[in-house]
């Protein structure tokens, strides 16, 4: 019975929350026409220590700062890399580097300098 009711709940407002987008979707029209298409993910700028490289797995773990547009607090933590790690970047250089998340939302390094 629960189970249900709450299945009713969420179907109306994913019934609302598209009618909602419907009718937005005149209203921005104009503004549409000049956006990227929606198929390019969102890039993200960090700042971090490079802490280790797995070349086999074609991983970095970088212990980030902050990244506000996220809302992710300063973390460890290991990337896919999907672009070339320039060999004059060492375990121990601060980084810049551009995260995107890939088809399957895992977030992915796709560009990385030495800060
Ligand atoms: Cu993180």
């Amino acid at each position: 019975m629960k189970t249900s009711s709450l299945a009713f709940i969420l179907s109306i407002s994913a019934a609302l929350g598209m009618a909602q987008a419907a009718s937005q979707d005149h209203d921005m029209s104009q503004h549409q026409m000049t956006m990227q298409p929606a198929a390019e993910p969102a890039r993200h700028q960090g700042i971090g220590v490079l802490k280790a490289v797995n070349e086999q797995a074609g991983k970095v773990q970088i212990a980030h700062e902050a990244i506000a547009d996220l809302g992710w607090p300063s973390m460890n933590m290991w990337f896919a890399l999907n672009c070339p790690l320039s060999p004059d970047i060492r375990v121990g250089d601060t980084v810049r580097f551009e995260l995107m998340q890939d088809e399957k939302h895992h977030w992915t390094v796709v560009a990385i300098n030495r800060k």
